[in-house]
């Protein structure tokens, strides 16, 4: 970690923008037993109950394959917590936010060939309960050369610095969307192995897969441990050990369960 430094830029950079892209932080070597973990969650030799969720997308050409959401795949793979991306990122989060920033949870986002269904617009701020403190990072690393056409990130540049927009919830499967569009924002390819950090204020959003192959996410949620204690308190930890349960699982679901307990 020594040889990890986020320079005074870069923060500047994520202050200004909401998000910043680490490039190769992670070595291929590392990245390759990554993906063998990963392919036991996909392939649920790593049995994580309700805490995956199985997605279709809204069209019909997207019904072929479903999205796969894992939540906080480190509680079923512990060596996951302390490995290098974790640790890494903890690091970067802190630099970016201040020191008290902790890992809430954890997920794997996949989006399989020809999964052709979009992750909508949103900000992630707009699920949260009332935070007194609103600093939050998210972390998003593919395992596979993410492109536009297999679903990379897009970023609305300081929309983090402007009043949340209006979020709906779609009917179907509960995740909340607002307006956005690709004019207002930049896309960000990326090698596997590098990052792309999130402010929760930031609006975002990816397209749908539409290549042969698979477009695997492993993405890490860090707020201050404090505000994680503050969500805790109020029954809410991002699991299927929530007291309140979603009927509707979706990509995001675990989000709306925090609305619901508003
Ligand atoms: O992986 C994706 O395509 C979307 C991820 C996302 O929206 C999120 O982590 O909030």
């Amino acid at each position: 970690m020594n040889d990890l430094k986020i320079s005074q830029k870069e923060i500047q950079f994520f202050e200004e923008n909401g998000y910043l892209v680490i490039e190769n932080l992670i070595e291929a070597e590392t990245i390759e037993e990554y993906k063998k973990i990963y392919n036991d969650f996909i392939a649920g030799k790593i049995d994580v109950g309700e805490n995956r969720r199985d997605l279709k997308g809204e069209n019909k050409e997207a019904q072929k394959e479903s999205i796969t959401q894992i939540m906080v795949p480190s509680r079923y793979f512990n060596p996951l917590k302390d490995s290098e991306y974790y640790r890494k990122i903890s690091f970067i989060s802190r630099r970016l936010l201040g020191d008290d920033l902790e890992i809430d949870f954890d997920m794997f986002i996949n989006k399989p060939p020809f999964s052709d269904a979009i992750t909508p617009w949103h900000q992630d701020c707009a699920y949260w309960i009332d935070m007194p403190d609103k600093r939050a990072v998210s972390a998003w690393m593919p395992l596979d050369e993410a492109t536009l056409d297999n679903g990379c990130m897009w970023y609305v540049p300081a929309s983090h610095l402007k009043p949340m927009r209006k979020h709906t919830s779609t009917a179907k499967n509960g995740a909340l969307v607002c307006e956005g569009n690709e004019d207002e924002a930049v896309y960000i390819e990326l090698q596997p192995g590098s990052v792309v950090l999130h402010h929760g204020g930031t609006a975002h959003y990816s397209r749908g897969n539409t290549t042969n192959s698979q477009r695997r996410a492993m993405i890490v949620n860090l707020r201050p441990k404090s505000m994680i204690n503050y969500e805790r308190e109020r029954g809410f930890d991002h699991t299927g050990e929530n007291k309140v349960r979603n009927e509707n699982a979706s990509l995001t679901s675990h989000k709306k369960d925090i609305k619901k307990i508003k």
